[in-house]
């Protein structure tokens, strides 16, 4: 989808489609509110002020009144897309939104906005910058508390000056390192090496705890798909009912009772998490179960939180021998899933503590990601909240808060990764004592990158992409 015109006035729905108490019709464009002039009777328009809400009519070509409305005007640069805004409220039916809106597409040069076009026309006319633009679609998306402060705070900018910060010191130092090369021949080096060197291991450090920060950012915005995987009988349903508070899942004695995957999503302290309980990992003859332990499979390497669950009384009752526990647990490992592994049935603890027997397994404890719960406790539910806890700290949720900048968009992600290589090339060149033509050319890639973010470097396509995934009207 290409952009090109935007001197022309556009016209949508901007409140869902489907009946309501009030619909809003939104046009934008330099024309937007003479052209609602010539459908509203009422106050005349165009002499009111920015910002002022008129109660009229509006009616088609022939006079006929299509809806009673309340027109609000937006005076440019004072509107969200810097243009005249018009915002018509009529009564929330399919058919009167239609009508009106078929009416200024038959009867006047307004046409119908494309996907996102309000918004980027917020963009183009310096509104905002690129990244707070996707802010906007996080910001509709949202659906937990946690994902509403990450999306508001993208909004107001934070993530934005910080890498427009960033930017701006390199691009100084681009600026020196190309004065040097108007020189030509002559050896000037207005630009320090050494402090050049300081600045990209400076950027990067923020670069990388960024990068870092995208796991949980993405997290935060998508929730995060947990699979409750391990052997049959372990007590993963229980554990699913557990942390639901619900009796969501069959639990039986008889080992193979989950069959296909169950799932239900909480929020735990604002994020949600989409808890998936799987048939149990065995080798069966049963049809139908091996299709579940199949499924089981692969929803675990489709996982961002895998909690394993390990059985303590069958660890204790079959006297599991070390070979065949390893031999699972590397199995797991391999997946390289955050895994939190559960040990249940607790109430068989003491058992095994007790016996020398299993001092290889208190060793593996000591040095795993490991806690304890006693699932079926239905009185003490404090495992299940201390669960709830040890989840948050796996997937580094524990510390988080609301002023951190996250990243949470996979382009800004590219984009931040993308900016560090071409970092990395910058010190490389440094350290091999590179000319500064050199050196220009890897800086103003990192720079590129750092700019695709915030907009500041852009191109049809990319903005195509990222407006095309809004909804019409916004
Ligand atoms: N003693 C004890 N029993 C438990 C505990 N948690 C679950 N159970 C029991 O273990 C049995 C199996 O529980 P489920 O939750 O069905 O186990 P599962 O892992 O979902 O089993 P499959 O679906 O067959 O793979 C049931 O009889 C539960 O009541 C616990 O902490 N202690
Ligand atoms: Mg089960």
């Amino acid at each position: 989808m290409k952009f090109t015109d935007f001197s022309d006035t556009i016209i949508a729905l901007s409140t869902p489609a489907g009946r309501g108490a009030i619909a809003l019709v939104r046009l934008s464009g330099k024309d937007a509110i003479l052209h609602t002039q010539t459908f509203f009777r009422g106050k005349n328009l165009l002499e009111q002020k920015t910002h002022t809400v008129h109660f009229g009519t509006i009616r088609n070509l022939e006079n006929e009144i299509l809806d009673e409305v309340v027109v609000t005007i937006f005076k440019t640069p004072n509107s969200f897309t810097k243009e005249n805004v018009v915002e018509i409220s009529c009564h929330g039916s399919p058919f009167i939104v239609k009508r009106i809106i078929q009416n200024f597409l038959d009867n006047s040069p307004v046409r119908y906005a494309k996907a996102g076009e309000f918004t980027q026309r917020a963009f183009l006319n310096g509104r905002f910058d690129l990244a707070q633009a996707e802010a906007v679609a996080d910001l509709i998306a949202v659906d937990s508390a946690a994902s509403h402060k990450v999306a508001i705070s993208q909004l107001r900018g934070g993530f934005s000056s910080q890498i427009k910060e960033l930017r701006q010191q390199l691009l100084d130092f681009v600026s020196l390192i190309e004065l040097e090369l108007d020189f030509g021949e002559e050896d000037v080096e207005f630009a320090e090496r050494e402090k050049l060197t300081q600045l990209v291991k400076t950027i990067q450090t923020v670069i990388e705890q960024l990068l870092s920060s995208f796991e949980l950012g993405n997290a935060i915005k998508n929730g995060v798909p947990t699979v409750i995987a391990g052997k049959p009988n372990a007590g993963k349903s229980t554990l699913l009912n557990a942390l639901l508070n619900e009796e969501k899942a069959i639990v039986s004695e008889i080992a193979g009772t989950t069959r296909d995957f169950i799932e239900d999503e909480i929020s735990i302290e604002g994020i949600a998490f989409r808890f998936i309980d799987t048939a149990g990992l065995r080798q069966t003859d049963d049809k139908v179960e091996s299709i579940g332990v199949e499924r089981a499979r692969k929803k675990m390497t489709e996982a961002s939180l895998i909690l394993y669950v390990i059985d303590l009384a069958e660890l204790f009752n079959q006297n599991t021998n070390k070979k065949e526990f390893f031999e699972e647990i590397k199995e797991v490992e391999e997946l390289n899933i955050n895994t939190l592994f559960v040990l249940n049935k607790a109430d068989f603890w003491d058992k095994i503590n007790n016996n020398s027997e299993f001092s290889w397994f208190n060793d593996w404890i000591k040095n795993s990601n490991t806690i304890f719960t006693q699932a079926n406790n239905t009185t003490d539910k404090e495992d299940i909240e201390k669960l709830k806890y040890k989840i948050l700290e796996v997937i580094q949720a524990d510390n988080f808060n609301a002023g951190d900048t996250l990243v949470t968009n996979t382009r800004h992600y590219e984009s931040l990764r993308n900016a560090n290589l071409a970092l990395d090339d910058v010190l490389n060149a440094l350290e091999m004592g590179f000319t500064g033509d050199l050196l220009s050319l890897d800086l103003r890639t990192a720079l590129e990158h750092l700019g695709s973010i915030t907009g500041e470097v852009s191109n049809d396509e990319i903005l195509g992409n990222i407006f095309g995934k809004f909804c019409i009207g916004k």
